[in-house]
């Protein structure tokens, strides 16, 4: 059998679908469930939801909504310009501009579906192409553009369906010794994380560097060097060139990261059966923790309404009844409600003072958060989270 299911995490609703009220008609759901592909090795979603769905003119989520992004982003547009010298780049996913902004020196070009974040980047003077990434597209952009020295591409290649058109389509616009970089959340630190959240709609799949390999044995594409990275909770930076490009050699540490793929049973069904069993251990302690706290009538507040977050919500049945409002700092999601668990949603002023307990939904971002709440945990306000483990901090 070449797909296993081996965790259903039951109904979803779109993560990017804030809504405009708490009783909504008609919301969408659909299953989640995933599965191992034990050819590749890959991990997906059992199903997908369709891209016009998810990725519209209505996208809420803006790269530059945190410091730690912004700040990585332009660390690594430095690194680039610095050590390949680059005289073009594309970015596939180039969301509100936050990357692809530190290239105005050089010819820039995002790659952007959602219309209303594209209108961000036009607006900036980027080329955007508000499109899906396809090989018609990219052939497009290469006839009127040239190829690449750079194709760069965070958070978006596990949004897309269609792994072998996705791949093509980056050789097509590929320079024959350019680099496409791919960042995207690493399946080795969500499975020892726990963080069962890097799973929803949008990411069809979580890679591991063993299913990426495996994925383009058939492209003129091989992995270089491997970069690993603490950004949304443990994230691959892999760094891929063509087959027939001899500039650069294949860097033992991407072979290291191999074996310790390998060492940790990421090709093995048996390993997903034990994170499935974990996944169920912690969604029972979490609520646990949450029906403590709200025996004795303390407000719970949910800090950053991540899309991740709604996985947490929606599977462990986390509604207002024990999440009284969430604050976020992303003004699209203002005066908004979750998705499927309806929780309010308000605009980040500091957390008030008669809230004690706070649920990290953006807890990949623990470092930046503690930092500037720095107040309420003098005062003795504590923060929940499920990451590794459900527990208060
Ligand atoms: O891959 C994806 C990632 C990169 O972005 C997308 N599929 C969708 C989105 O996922 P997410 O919502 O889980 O991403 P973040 O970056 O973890 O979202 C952080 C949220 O928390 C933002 O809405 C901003 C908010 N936030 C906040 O309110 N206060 C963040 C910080 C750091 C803060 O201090």
């Amino acid at each position: 059998m070449s797909k296993i299911e081996f965790l259903n995490l039951g109904k979803h609703p779109i993560t990017n679908n804030y809504l405009s009220s708490s009783t909504p008609k008609n919301e969408f759901f659909y299953n989640l469930k995933l599965i191992y592909h034990s050819n590749t090795k890959l991990i997906s979603l059992g199903k997908f939801v369709s891209p016009k769905k998810m990725f519209n003119n209505k996208y809420a989520h803006r790269a530059s909504a945190s410091k730690t992004m912004r700040l990585a982003y332009k660390k690594l547009a430095k690194a680039i310009l610095k050590k390949y010298k680059p005289s073009s780049i594309l970015e596939i996913g180039s969301n509100d501009g936050c990357f692809i902004q530190h290239f105005k020196k050089i010819k820039n070009i995002g790659v952007e579906p959602c219309k209303n974040l594209a209108e961000i980047t036009k607006k900036m003077n980027i080329k955007t192409y508000d499109k899906f990434w396809t090989k018609k597209l990219a052939k497009k952009i290469a006839k009127e553009n040239g190829e690449f020295d750079i194709i760069y591409s965070a958070n978006t290649i596990s949004h897309i369906h269609n792994l072998r058109e996705t791949f093509n389509a980056i050789e097509i616009c590929l320079k024959k010794n350019g680099i496409f970089i791919l960042e995207d959340p690493s399946l080795l630190e969500t499975i020892k994380k726990n963080s069962y959240d890097q799973f929803y709609d949008e990411h069809s799949y979580v890679f591991s560097l063993t299913a990426l390999k495996n994925l383009i044995k058939k492209n003129n594409l091989e992995i270089f060097k491997v970069e690993k990275l603490k950004t949304h909770g443990g994230s691959n930076r892999v760094f891929f060139k063509k087959k027939t490009n001899k500039k650069f050699k294949i860097y033992n540490i991407f072979i290291k990261y191999l074996i310790d793929e390998k060492k940790n049973g990421i090709d093995k069904i048996s390993t997903y059966k034990k994170f499935s069993k974990n996944v169920k251990r912690s969604k029972k302690e979490l609520l646990k923790i949450f029906e403590k706290i709200k025996k004795n009538k303390e407000i719970i507040i949910g800090y950053g309404a991540t899309y991740k977050s709604s996985t947490v919500l929606n599977y462990c049945g986390l509604k207002s009844n024990f999440i009284d409002y969430f604050l976020d700092t992303t003004p699209t999601k203002f005066g908004k409600f979750t998705p499927g668990s309806r929780i309010p949603i308000y605009k980040y002023k500091g957390i008030p003072r008669n809230v004690k307990y706070a649920y990290l939904g953006a807890w990949n971002f623990k470092d930046e958060i503690f930092k500037k709440e720095r107040e309420f945990l003098k005062r003795g306000g504590k923060f929940i989270t499920h990451v590794p483990r459900p527990r208060i901090i």
